[in-house]
């Protein structure tokens, strides 16, 4: 064993041998327990930055956990590799999407390979490639042919400067996310999943994921967003409209029926439409609504404008006649496109009728009373008793909601409904670098699904994309094609998939990898599913998760997996954030600094006090912490603090920094102090090992002082077993090998005894540290004089009778204040420990000049006197 602790060395070793004994290649085996451990896959950007050390930090400490408790750990890793930066690379670059990606990837690899991740590479899975997407291609075809997917026109976000749709979550401000270019509605034809058909249980079997986070369950829950409401028709008033009919709204407060005094439409709604045949300024009004964002976020923030028709329809119940308004606060692609207007009691309708000068009716008496005065208070919302509605007067929420029923379906006008806010999922792109839609266009069949033999549609690799829309489109050799049904000449589709679609069965694909007889080896799948921990960002909360979801149930429905969740467990890491630092140029932008670039001045105390650019020595203004991000320049380059300190001080620093749900902050002096706290290890085994090893350990005869000791050692063993395995706690299991090393650097070394209970704390510290430091522990494994390899080695046990204390401390307090502490035999009586209080040094200065009252003897804690 070295002197010095030297990671490079001991890490290249502990990987050689992984490697040649292919230590982390599973395979599925009967009877052995299994656990699949799943980190969050990368998209190969080109190098990792330090949140995806994090992710893949937390993955490795769990899944190495999961293995010494024998478990047949499988721990995956692959890359989702189609997306647009690849493209963005290309035009900047010059070069082929795929070419970047893949030296991106074998970059990346080395890098995940360099911080020792307990990965099986043999299961490596890469999106781009046809052996991965085939098989996504084959499930559209048998979901278009079943009618899951299917094609209709959509409105969709058109960025006209990158040429593409975007997703509601890509428009920022009504802009697109890339190109900042204003962002136009657009019509256009597309393929759907149907994934409303399964909204009721994506929403249900939320319930059976126990080991999911409440707010990610909440935010889901959110989104899908289903409402119990009532489906209300307004016939309208024939001699305004011209035609009979009626005008169809969703609403969730039937209950404030009586209180619409107007009825408002989206600008697409065919109402809108007629009325504006007769009003050029009202046509003018629709076509600036329908330029904007469909974003639902735009639409809430954006300020409400509308315009008057000529046209009126007639209350269900009362006959009144109500205006129809367009608004451009009504989503057409939401309910039925049309509201019905309660200003009293909705705040986007209180808005709008303040501007317009509607009438303002409450019909619901709230905790503000039985008006509506301006401005608008939320309390308006809340449920309560009906007023100035007639024969409903007096009913609360439910009591209306189903009187309200009664009456709408007498008339033949209505009837209760539940309605999602889901809608399907839209995977047209406009793009080059993604997985093509195996769909051919044939004048005479129509669309039809690529034949299962033609499949994979193989996406060219050797274009460079110009930005000017889809390349593929412009490709004849990739669109021109014979209809697989009839023969004639047809035309490939040349759109491809979003590439959530990849993402969204990679997990599944893992289990059987090189199977080339279907999407997943149903065998294996049922082996190793669902994922026991799948760990990653919060950002997935919502999408990646649902579309996932969504996938294992398609799946299950084809007979390829079973099982309802993919997804067990599921842990959401913290952000890793850093100081950041900047200057304000003339033209009020800010200048942002590397925090590697910049010193700090500090005071006495060590309190930073200001901060100044290394290279010219003049200060910087300090911008307190953020998220590590390009744009605030505060990111630190994982691969520098690997080169430097080694894979194991990265490993430590990050897991005790904080716990990994929370978020982390950056901290040179953590790395500093993780990388002291190793060679602090490794010199209490080194000067250990170099005396020879000692001979076992006799229990029988320990003394006070060893019993001290080896006590701590167990009580580091359960305490940090408890910490790691049941809450992930791993930043207090660090904490409590950290106690243990205090009290073994402590410990007397003087006999053969003492120096085999070292031994067994070392073996504990070595055993302990091995999920998040495994190559050092390697190394000491080796040196403690173990035949076998520390990655086969089981969670250390505790030993109960260890943790047996012969002494208590007990808390002394007088009147309920912390006055001092005894040490009394653990069988002490209630009596014998009321004396030794009492005669207490503490105690008696405490008590001098009073009168003794009562003694209280909490047995093994505190001893309270009360005296006055
Ligand atoms: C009358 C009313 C009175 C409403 C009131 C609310 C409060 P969720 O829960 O999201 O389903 N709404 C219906 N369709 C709409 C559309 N296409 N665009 C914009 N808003 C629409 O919300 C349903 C409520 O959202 C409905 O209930 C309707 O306003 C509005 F005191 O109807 B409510
Ligand atoms: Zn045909």
């Amino acid at each position: 064993m070295h002197e010095n602790y030297q990671p490079r060395e001991i890490e290249a070793a502990a990987q050689r041998f992984w490697d040649e004994q292919k230590s982390f290649e599973v395979t599925e085996q009967a009877g052995k327990p299994t656990y699949y451990c799943l980190s969050m896959f990368p998209y190969p950007s080109g190098k990792l930055h330090m949140g995806h050390v994090r992710n893949y930090t937390i993955g490795d400490v769990i899944a190495r956990y999961q293995r010494m408790r024998g478990r047949n750990v499988l721990q995956p890793m692959g890359w989702d590799a189609f997306g647009m930066p690849a493209e963005n690379a290309a035009m900047k670059n010059n070069v082929a999407p795929a070419k970047w990606t893949y030296e991106n990837i074998e970059y990346m690899k080395a890098q995940l390979k360099s911080l020792g991740l307990a990965i099986d590479w043999s299961r490596e899975v890469t999106t781009c490639k046809p052996d991965y997407y085939r098989w996504e291609q084959w499930l559209f075809t048998r979901l278009f042919e079943k009618g899951v997917i299917y094609r209709k026109n959509g409105t969709v976000n058109w960025d006209p400067v990158d040429q593409t749709v975007l997703a509601n979550e890509q428009v920022i401000d009504g802009r697109g996310w890339r190109s900042g270019a204003l962002v136009e509605k657009r019509e256009i034809p597309m393929y759907y999943f149907r994934i409303t058909d399964y909204a009721e249980e994506l929403l249900q079997s939320l319930d059976e994921l126990p080991g999911w986070p409440e707010q990610v369950k909440t935010m889901q829950r959110n989104w899908i967003g289903k409402s119990r409401g009532m489906e209300v028709r307004f016939p309208y008033d024939q001699a305004s409209i011209g035609s009979p009919g009626v005008l169809k709204v969703f609403t969730t407060r039937p209950d404030t029926l009586m209180g619409a005094t107007y009825v408002a439409v989206a600008a697409e709604h065919p109402l809108a439409a007629l009325a504006a045949q007769r009003d050029p300024s009202l046509q003018a009004f629709i076509d600036e609504c329908k330029a904007g964002s469909v974003a639902e976020a735009d639409v809430a923030t954006q300020e409400k404008k509308g315009r008057a028709t000529p046209l009126w329809v007639e209350h269900p119940l009362t006959g009144e006649k109500l205006p129809v308004w367009v608004a451009n606060y009504v989503l057409m692609h939401y309910g039925d496109g049309a509201v019905m207007a309660v200003p009293a009691h909705d705040e986007r309708d209180f808005e709008f009728a303040s501007q317009y000068d509607l009438p303002i009716k409450a019909v619901v008496r709230t905790s503000a009373g039985d008006h509506t005065p301006a401005p608008w208070q939320p309390a308006y919302a809340e449920h309560g008793q009906l007023i100035n509605s007639g024969r409903f007067d007096g009913l609360d929420f439910e009591g209306a909601f189903d009187a309200i029923e009664a009456a709408l379906i007498e008339k033949g006008l209505g009837q209760s409904r539940t309605q999602f806010r889901l809608r399907d999922w839209g995977i047209s792109r406009q793009r080059y670098w993604g997985c093509p839609i195996p769909i051919v266009h044939c004048d005479s069949c129509g669309d039809v699904p690529v034949p299962e033999q033609q499949l994979p549609v193989v996406l060219p690799e050797n274009i460079v994309p110009d930005g000017a829309g889809s390349p593929l489109a412009r490709l004849p050799e990739f669109y021109e094609c014979q209809c697989p049904r009839c023969g004639a000449p047809a035309k490939r589709e040349t759109d491809t998939m979003d590439t959530f679609v990849e993402s969204s069965w990679y997990f599944a694909r893992y289990t059987s990898p090189h199977y080339d007889q279907g999407m997943v080896d149903p065998a294996a799948a049922d082996h190793w599913l669902p994922v026991n921990q799948y760990i990653g960002g919060i950002e997935h909360a919502i999408l990646h998760l649902l579309y996932a979801r969504f996938f294992h149930k398609l799946m299950r429905d084809e007979g390829l997996v079973s099982g309802n969740e993919p997804f067990q467990n599921l842990l959401t890491q913290g952000m890793v954030v850093a100081e950041t630092y900047y200057r304000l140029e003339a033209n009020g932008s800010k200048s942002w600094f590397n925090p590697a670039d910049v010193d700090l001045v500090r005071d006495a105390k060590a309190k930073v006090v200001s901060a100044t650019l290394r290279s010219d020595g003049k200060p910087v203004e300090i911008g307190g912490t953020e998220k590590m991000s390009k744009s605030k320049n505060n990111g630190v380059d994982p691969q520098a603090m690997i080169d430097q300190y080694g894979a194991d001080t990265c490993r430590l620093f990050m897991m005790f920094a904080s716990p990994p749900d929370m978020s982390l902050e950056w901290s040179d002096a953590g790395v500093e102090g993780a990388s002291r706290f190793l060679r602090r290890v490794w010199r209490l085994a080194q000067a250990h090992v170099a005396q020879g090893l000692p001979g076992a350990l006799s229990l029988a005869g320990l003394g006070d002082a060893q019993k001290a000791v080896r006590r701590a050692i167990h009580l580091a063993i359960k305490q940090a077993t408890q910490d790691v395995g049941q809450h992930h706690k791993f930043n207090t299991a660090i904490a409590q090998v950290m106690t243990l090393m205090n009290v073994l650097e402590k410990a007397s070394q003087a006999s053969e005894q003492d120096r085999a209970l070292l031994h067994e704390g070392l073996e504990a510290v070595t055993l302990l540290l091995a999920p998040i430091t495994p190559h050092i522990s390697h190394q000491l494994w080796q040196a403690l004089g173990h035949g076998g390899a520390a990655i086969d080695a089981a969670w250390p046990a505790v030993d109960e009778s260890a943790l047996v204390q012969n002494t208590l401390t007990l808390v002394v307090q007088v009147n309920g204040k912390l006055r001092g502490h005894i040490e009394m035999p653990a069988s002490a009586s209630r009596d014998e420990i009321e004396a030794a209080a009492r005669v207490n040094e503490n105690v008696l200065r405490f008590t001098e000049g009073l009168t003794l009252r009562k003694v209280i003897v909490v047995p093994g804690k505190l001893v309270n006197i009360v005296a006055n």
